[in-house]
């Protein structure tokens, strides 16, 4: 007979605990895009690649070179330009504890959301997370415009030049589509990788 005391554990559970142990045991790829345009724009980018590594269950494998690049989806001349840059990660965390820590990474930098595309210190996307497709609006995956956007695409591919974006196809063949218009390498500046 089946001990009264025992209380079974809902499938949800199960499946919850299951999720965790593959990913624990099993390191993701993710690409993370960063960008700023206020304040120390290349301090801001160093301060949020440290910040990933100082994350449990986060190890930054690269980072990209420096690029400044002109503000997209605005009137030009209406904001300053970004400083962006791309980070390629290993981790144990699931797409969603990897975006709220994005979020407060950027709220360590003060970052103030009021506008959509506003001028910011810091924004952390997450570009990709292994091949994850999906349509959430909370964490669409892929990012939904990294397609279209040399300031993700040009870093993106100097550090993984044989990477594909799920869904859309080589990154090279991306950029050579998008162009480098508004996409200046800044080759006297340099974000280190954390030791
Ligand atoms: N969200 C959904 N999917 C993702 C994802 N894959 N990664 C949601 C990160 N966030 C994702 O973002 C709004 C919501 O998107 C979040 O709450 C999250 O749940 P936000 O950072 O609050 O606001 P936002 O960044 O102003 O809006 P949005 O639409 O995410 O803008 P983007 O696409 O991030 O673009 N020009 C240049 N040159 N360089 C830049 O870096 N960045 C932007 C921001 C505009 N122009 C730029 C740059
Ligand atoms: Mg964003």
């Amino acid at each position: 007979m089946s001990d009264p005391t025992v209380q079974p554990v809902p499938a949800s559970v199960v499946e919850q605990v299951d999720a965790a142990d593959v990913t624990l045991s099993n390191p993701r790829r993710a690409v993370i895009s960063l960008g700023s345009n206020l304040g120390n724009r290349l301090e801001t980018l160093q301060g949020a690649i440290d910040a990933l590594e100082d994350t449990p269950g986060v190890r930054v494998k690269a980072v990209s070179p420096v690029y400044e690049t002109a503000p997209w989806g605005v009137e030009p001349g209406s904001q300053p330009s970004y400083f962006n840059a791309v980070v390629l990660i290993k981790t144990t965390l699931p797409p969603e504890s990897l975006l709220e820590r994005g979020h407060a990474i950027e709220e360590a930098f003060e970052r103030v959301r009021d506008e959509r595309w506003g001028p910011r210190t810091l924004d952390v996307d997450i570009v990709a997370y292994a091949d994850v497709v999906s349509g959430d609006p909370v964490l669409t995956l892929p990012h939904p415009r990294a397609h279209e956007r040399g300031f993700v695409l040009a870093p993106w591919s100097d550090i993984d030049p044989e990477a594909e974006l799920p869904g859309r196809g080589p990154v090279a063949a991306l950029l050579a589509e998008v162009g480098r218009d508004g996409v200046l390498a800044r080759a006297d500046l340099e974000l280190r990788l954390p030791e």
